[in-house]
């Protein structure tokens, strides 16, 4: 196995490709068989052999233009076929093995359904072949199965021909018209239940849904398939695009290593992102469904018929498809939550990223496993380019950008310099500086200082930009960064500068620094900054808590409002850190109460105000955190603030009335507002009853998990009973049921190694199922502060322990959840050492996947 780096700058063209696929398979749990027939053409120079990706394949033949063909060559990861000809046909004969197939990517059989996964380089686990994304072939498929256990034979495309042979098998036959990298291959065979519908395109196209669930589950699939209409049609009104196909497949199966993938008309799911009903699901489960179900759907146009030429593009087609998701769900929940939510996930997990040895470019210059580069960098800061671009451009030159994007390379294999000059077709600014977006890692500084003279009523603010270095790259450049910029006084009147650097309330800074001039300025001005989180970055305002909480009160933008109370927050957590919590002046406290009494009706905001800052989104501001100091000082404020704030909280939190379940953004916000105010409630005399009424009376699963959090960690014995009664009542659900290993793992307490332990020996825990690993072990590592940073390092072996087990079966999922010991640099001495003797054993063990070797080898260099 190699653990070579590839890198970004070695990209040479194909010396071949292949136009046309035909494949025939037929499905047995240790011995499938393939039989594929390519049609290659060499595009280079004579001299070079034809090398094709093959791994853990068993060659059986191999024939050319018909003819039996030996001079080839078997080397670990390829298969070199020698002096062929310019233009032929390759017919490869070869066996696999789905069902010890635990690594999940490939072809692989688990509870009696064959799926595949191709993403990244799993095609090259089927057959042999240019496992790339620039060779772009057309593919027919034939599935071959036995008719009663897999009544269900599906792949990409529309289906031809079927039939049924004697021995009781039958199969079926796929075509693709449109070409495509083998990443987007898809088959499924297996006994599903079947929802079907229809929708119409504008242009009058009609196209046939389908979506497939275990048998039992069609009603728990209702929601997705009404999410994926309000997709196409929103991506037909915002961006133009239509559905291409008759027909669109959505098959959800239980065990699968990500979310969903847009495989080319048959998009399979992990089930945790396609059923939901009120009972089992909650309101964050629904809004996930309908989010995951149209950024599949959008990949149909960004990813699916404009792909990536190599892997460094990655982000060409998940930036693009998160923003287009985000936009999505904004229009069909709300702005501001979404916004909140995004920048949560920026903040806890992406700028923890790219303060990592992990750090990376949105556009990574190396990689050696490329399952490991599907990250909130890629992804999710990707996105946030793609918001700039957004924010430059304006909404209507977006559009613009987006349509000269499909006009030219619709049908093709891309990079991301190519989407910025079809983006740049729509724009005067030139966005050569913005592009280094693409190539520099790191969180940008943003530091602000200002220069008040009362006499002659001026003020100066200096706005500065700083990257620091990373571990990636040492030397960074100044960005094109738009920054939104308000600036407001203690009247809470607004002011903007007087030389207009400030344009349509954005600031464009492209230089190390920038100097904006006010006028006829009273009292000192307040910047307000990074509205809509406009960029990004980290801020540095240097502001009193009293000025904080005046953004609050006046800022014009509602995320600037949500911010400000995230940094009173973390102001106060900090008093804490100091043990100065009890000086903390009853004028703040008071303060605070009048922001929940002022905004008591407004739900939406309110929710969002009212949760605390994560442990992990206080780390991005602190550095050498001693975990648990900082653990118990968060919690010691969360004491303070339910005590000190309890008449207020209660009054709030019996205002709200909650009628029968219904998903609507109304009914949404006020379950969230309730049960955060539930949560600080728990901590008062209140709590038990509250939260056991809570869990009796509910009839809806957000609720139901509401108040298990809610007692999760203050209300051992009412969390005890309760989690007693979920477990009996979803026992039979694992996919429910892993809200119940996520609450159990993430339970601070001092036996919680061998509550892990428990967990793991429960009859519906496996280790072949991702979404399980994910719910306990993962959650444990993520989640859990105390006890995964027990001062004895007790937590991080019980990791490393599992990690090495897990390893084996699952490189890619063991390589997700390691990530928490990687990223020791953000801690206290004491606990690095011990972080990083657990990387150490598990760099010393022998057969570590490459997954594993890339992540841990970066972390200890
Ligand atoms: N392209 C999919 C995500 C995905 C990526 C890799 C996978 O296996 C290694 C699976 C899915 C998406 O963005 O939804
Ligand atoms: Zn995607």
């Amino acid at each position: 196995m190699s653990m070579q780096a590839k890198r970004r700058a070695d990209y040479l063209p194909p010396a071949f490709t292949i136009s046309d696929v035909k494949m025939d398979v037929r499905l047995h749990p240790t011995a499938t068989r393939i039989t594929s027939e390519l049609q290659i053409t060499r595009v280079s120079d004579h001299s070079q052999h034809l090398e094709l990706d093959g791994d853990n394949l068993s060659l059986v033949s191999i024939k050319l233009d018909g003819e039996i063909f030996e001079d080839i060559e078997q080397r670990e990861d390829t298969l070199i076929v020698r002096n062929v000809p310019d233009t032929f046909t390759l017919t490869i004969v070869n066996d696999i093995d789905p069902q010890n197939n635990k690594a999940l990517e490939g072809l692989y059989l688990s509870q009696n359904t064959y799926c595949t996964q191709c993403e990244a380089e799993g095609f090259r686990r089927i057959t042999y072949y240019l496992d790339r994304p620039d060779v772009l072939a057309t593919f027919e498929v034939t599935l071959h199965g036995d008719k009663a256990q897999y009544p269900t034979l599906l792949a990409n495309g529309n289906p031809v021909a079927r039939g049924d042979n004697d021995d009781g098998t039958h199969w079926v036959t796929w075509q693709d018209p449109f070409p495509k990298p083998s990443y987007l291959f898809a088959l499924v065979a297996g006994d599903f239940d079947l929802l079907e519908d229809s929708y119409t395109t504008t242009s009058g196209k009609s196209v046939k849904l389908e979506l497939y669930v275990d048998k039992g589950k069609k009603s728990r699939g209702i929601f997705a398939l009404e999410s994926l209409k309000r997709a196409m049609k929103w991506d037909e009104d915002t961006f133009g695009l239509e559905y291409d196909l008759d027909i669109y497949m959505i098959v959800a199966v239980d065990f699968f290593n990500m979310g969903a993938m847009e495989n080319k008309g048959l998009n399979i799911f992990n089930s945790k992102f396609v059923l939901a009903d009120q009972r089992s699901a909650t309101d964050e489960d629904f809004f996930n469904v309908e989010s995951v179900i149209a950024h599949e759907y959008f990949h149909n146009w960004t990813g699916n018929r404009v792909t990536c030429r190599d892997w460094f593009q990655l982000s060409l087609k998940e930036g693009l498809t998160v923003f287009r998701d985000q936009q999505f769900s904004a229009d069909m929940t709300s702005e501001l939550s979404n916004r909140i939510k995004h920048v949560r996930v920026m903040r806890e997990h992406q700028f923890a990223e790219d303060a990592s040895a992990m750090s990376h470019p949105i556009r990574p210059e190396e990689v050696i496993e490329m399952n490991n580069f599907y990250t909130v960098t890629v992804y999710d800061k990707g996105a946030e380019v793609i918001r700039m671009f957004h924010t430059l451009l304006g909404e209507d030159g977006f559009r613009k950008g987006m349509d000269e994007y499909f006009r030219r390379h619709d049908g093709q294999a891309v990079t991301c310099d190519d989407f910025v000059a079809a983006m740049q077709t729509a724009t005067d600014i030139d966005l050569s500086h913005f592009a280094q977006w693409y190539s520099q890692s790191g969180t940008p500084v943003i530091s602000l200082t200002t220069m008040f003279d009362e006499r002659k009523q001026v003020m100066d603010i200096t706005v500065a930009q700083h990257t620091p270095p990373t571990a990636d790259q040492s030397h960074k450049v100044p960005l094109f960064i738009p920054v939104a910029f308000d600036c407001i006084d203690e009247n809470g009147k607004h002011y903007t500068d007087v030389d207009g650097k400030i344009k349509d309330g954005v600031l464009l800074l492209d230089a190390p620094s920038t100097t904006l001039h006010f006028t006829g300025v009273e009292s000192p001005l307040i910047p307000v900054v990074l509205g809509n989180f406009s960029a990004p970055a980290k801020v540095n305002n240097n502001l009193s808590v009293e000025q904080m909480l005046l953004v609050f009160r006046y800022a014009k933008d509602a995320f600037n409002r949500w911010d400000a109370m995230q940094s009173v927050y973390n102001w106060c957590i900090a008093e804490f850190e100091k043990g100065q919590g009890e000086q903390i002046d009853d004028s703040v406290w008071n303060a605070l109460s009048d922001v929940i009494n002022n905004e008591a009706d407004n739900h939406e905001l309110l929710g969002e105000c009212l949760v605390i800052p994560t442990f992990e989104t206080l780390c991005q501001t602190r550095q050498r955190v001693d975990p648990n100091s900082l653990n118990s000082a968060r919690s010691a404020f969360c004491d303070a603030f339910s005590i000190k704030l309890a008449s207020v909280l209660k009054r709030v939190f019996d205002s709200i009335s909650t009628d029968s379940y219904q998903y609507d953004q109304r009914s949404v916000n006020a379950r969230r507002c309730k049960n955060v105010l539930l949560n600080h409630l728990a901590r008062t005399e209140h709590g038990d009853s509250l939260v056991r009424q809570q869990y009796a009376a509910a009839d809806n699963m957000t609720d139901t998990l509401g108040a298990l959090k809610a007692a999760q960690g203050n209300l051992p014995d009412a969390f005890e009973a309760l989690m007693q009664n979920f477990e009996s009542e979803w026992n039979v659900d694992p996919l429910v049921l892993d809200k119940w290993f996520g609450l159990h793992a993430t339970t601070e307490r001092d036996d919680i190694l061998s509550q892990l332990s428990l967990l793991k020996q429960h009859p519906q825990f496996t280790i072949n199922n991702p979404n399980r690993v994910r719910a306990v072990m993962g959650s444990f590592a993520f989640f859990n502060t105390a006890g995964f940073h027990r001062a004895d390092g007790a937590g991080y072996k019980y990791v490393t322990d599992y990690l090495l087990e897990l390893d084996a079966v699952n490189p890619q999922v063991a390589a997700r959840v390691v990530t928490p010991l990687t990223q020791w640099q953000n801690y206290a001495p004491a606990h690095q050492s011990l972080m990083k003797a657990q990387l150490n054993r598990l760099l010393g063990h022998k057969g570590l996947s490459r997954d594993m070797f890339e992540k841990v080898s970066k972390s200890l260099a």
